[in-house]
């Protein structure tokens, strides 16, 4: 039986584990990334292995997240991450020179090579054909110093495009149109692979947009094969060399398959406060809005700046909307500046932005009380945008800007016959503000610049014997990491502070939980389904360690959180019968006896519910090596004691 793409790319960089569904393998990582919220954590961490440089075949640091400076946190973090990416041999992507995911592809993506980031859109790189994924920065931390990334092996879900897309419908489309079918879970545990005759009508930039939002199915990745559009692409960015093609054996068996005709899509929008709470903007209709913010990794490349750009030409953005864009790097930002489509994006008055992740991780510009703002990018989670109530809806840059000058949500199809945007044959290639590495010999001589903001890393603990703690807090299905450690201008640059974080966990839900784990000292958290969707931020686990969360017991994960969750020490747990979700009410004092003993020989757990007088049966979501982990006290306990540092 022969393979698919995904298969192939799994099966050369196999360390350890059988390709068997389910059960975790390790895979070496040729290349990772980290950015900037995220980065400054996983270089602590890199710090601690003791690992004086990446063994990877190319690291790159970004600093594209925690750009709105005000104060010195940020600043201090970025000359941090600089230094310590001139140290250890990782390359530098200086502020301002772009989005990380959309920089990556430009610059450094090669098919065939499999990539781990600090970010959940790491999947981006799926469009020239890597196997690209998200991961907490510990995970990256341990892959930069040449240790496997362990997944569970996962489903190969084949995604089978026909037909060529019609005018104004684009590649956000499609991804939405995935996402109404699939829903926010629909990818756990699987990578889609899309194929069929519709491919060759996607250029890379489009292939990007869809494998970028394969993050919010819930999906480990997304990759499309490496054929001649790749190599064109690879070719305009002066990176010809690094091409090959990918594609999957002739006799190659999927797990699933789903089929879309590309000529049947309509302009869609993701409703509040979901992205795969999709309509068609058809059935929508003329919705007021506010504000228009386009950007983003999913939507910022140079083929949707010059859409946008044609679109805004000669008319100017309706009086009652704010309209921000940002390009996504300071190649596409360069390029529209020397043809001139940023003078026609100013002329419509729109308020451009540095090429940067900007209002879609709440830094800056975010809407006025209740506004309703479209928004290109990939998340429209509840507060994300910094305002409580805003009303974010996610569309295709095409509806955006449609939408910004008539100051109503606007089918892009209204307004006429539609213009190609070609694929430069040659984009503007200058990498000067990608810092190189020092040399092996001059690494030593590196100073690390520390600000005061970087505070030490929240106190592992190993897997107590028993634990006993009342569940401080009870959640619904599909909890995003955004609910669990929120981000925005004022959070954020914080991320290396879990103690002044520890202040904001949760409080999306429920105010009083960070006092209340306070008095407590020690708790569980319930959960529903998908719990801990959304980012890869480690954030998410860390913080709860430091208020005393033992262990979460949900009806079911979302990957990359449980991972961070074990690497944190924490237990994920899931109900063995789902009905008993219903029976755990918060503040019951809750109980598992001799835990320590029963993970480590593999039994069953029954966690006693003592203020229902009643017990029910939990299974632990580890593979042996995440038992191991748990039972040290985290992967950085675990590593060490591994190396013996
Ligand atoms: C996001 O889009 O939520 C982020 C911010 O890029 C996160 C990473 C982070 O929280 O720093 C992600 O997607 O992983
Ligand atoms: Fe940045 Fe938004 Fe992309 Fe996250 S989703 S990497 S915040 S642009």
């Amino acid at each position: 039986m022969g393979l698919t793409l995904a298969q192939k790319i799994i099966r050369s960089h196999l360390v350890s584990g059988e390709m068997k569904v389910g059960s975790e393998i390790g895979l070496k990582i040729d290349q990772t990334l980290t950015q900037d919220a995220t980065g400054t954590m996983a270089y602590l961490e890199f710090e601690a292995m003791g690992v004086p440089r990446v063994k990877t075949e190319r690291s790159v640091a970004y600093v594209d997240h925690n750009t709105l400076q005000s104060g010195f946190e940020n600043a201090d973090d970025h000359r941090f991450i600089q230094s310590e990416a001139k140290k250890h041999g990782i390359y530098y992507s200086r502020p301002g020179n772009g989005i990380c995911h959309q920089v990556h592809l430009e610059r450094f993506g090669i098919p065939g090579k499999t990539l781990i980031g600090s970010d959940s859109h790491t999947p981006t790189g799926g469009g020239i054909g890597m196997l690209a994924m998200g991961a907490g920065g510990l995970d990256v931390a341990v892959a930069m110093g040449g240790g496997p990334y362990y997944i569970s092996m996962p489903k190969i879900v084949f995604a089978e495009l026909s037909g060529k897309l019609p005018d104004w419908v684009s590649a956000k489309d499609v991804i939405l149109e995935v996402l109404r079918l699939l829903t926010v879970k629909g990818g756990v545990g699987k990578v889609i692979e899309y194929g069929g005759e519709g491919v060759k009508t996607l250029s890379v930039p489009e292939r990007a947009t869809i494998t970028n939002m394969g993050a919010e199915l819930g999906a480990t990745t997304s990759i499309f094969p490496s054929d001649e559009v790749t190599k064109s692409f690879l070719e305009a960015q002066g990176r010809g060399k690094g091409w090959l093609e990918l594609k999957p054996d002739e006799d190659a068996a999927y797990d699933e398959t789903i089929h879309i005709d590309l000529s049947k899509l309509q302009p869609m929008a993701a409703c509040p406060h979901s992205p795969d709470a999709v309509k068609s903007v058809g059935e929508l209709g003329p919705v007021k809005i506010d504000q228009v913010c386009i950007g983003s990794c999913t939507n910022s490349s140079y083929r949707d700046m010059m859409r946008v750009a044609s679109i805004l030409k000669g008319k100017t953005v309706a009086p009652n909307v704010s309209l921000t864009v940002s390009p996504g790097s300071r190649q596409v930002f360069h390029m529209l500046a020397e043809n001139g489509a940023l003078a026609d994006i100013i002329a419509a008055g729109a308020r451009v932005l540095e090429c940067a992740c900007g209002p879609c991780i709440g830094m800056g510009q975010s809407p006025n009380s209740a506004g309703i703002s479209l928004r290109t990018f990939n998340r429209n989670f509840l507060g994300r945008s910094g305002t409580a109530d805003a009303q974010v809806y996610l569309v295709s840059p095409e509806t955006a800007a449609a939408s910004a000058i008539s100051g109503i949500l606007t089918d892009p199809r209204t307004l006429g016959r539609e213009q190609p945007i070609a694929v430069p044959a040659r984009f503007d290639i200058d990498d000067n503000m990608i810092e190189a590495p020092a040399s092996p010999e001059e690494a030593d001589s590196v100073e690390i610049l520390r600000g005061p903001n970087i505070k030490d890393f929240p106190k592992t603990f190993p897997l107590p014997e028993n634990i006993q703690a009342k569940a401080l807090l009870k959640v619904g299905d599909n909890i995003t990491t955004d609910h669990i450690m929120p981000a925005g201008s004022k959070i954020l640059p914080f991320r290396s502070n879990i103690p002044y974080m520890s202040q904001f966990c949760f409080t999306v839900c429920d105010k009083a939980f960070p006092e209340r784990c306070k008095t407590y000292g020690t708790g569980v958290i319930v959960g529903g389904s998908n719990y801990g969707q959304g980012s890869s931020r480690e954030h998410a686990a860390l913080v709860p360690l430091y208020l005393g969360i033992k262990a979460v017991i949900a009806k079911s994960f979302a990957r990359i959180h449980c991972a961070n969750l074990a690497n944190a020490g924490i237990l994920p747990l899931i109900f063995a019968n789902e009905s008993d979700y219903d029976t755990v009410d918060q503040m019951d004092d809750l109980e598992l006896p001799d835990i320590r003993k029963a993970i480590a020989e593999n039994q069953k757990i029954f966690v006693f519910d003592r203020t229902k007088n009643m017990r029910f049966e939990v299974t632990a979501v580890l593979s042996q090596r995440q038992r191991e982990i748990v039972l040290a006290g985290g992967l950085l306990d675990y590593t060490r004691e591994h190396s013996g540092n």
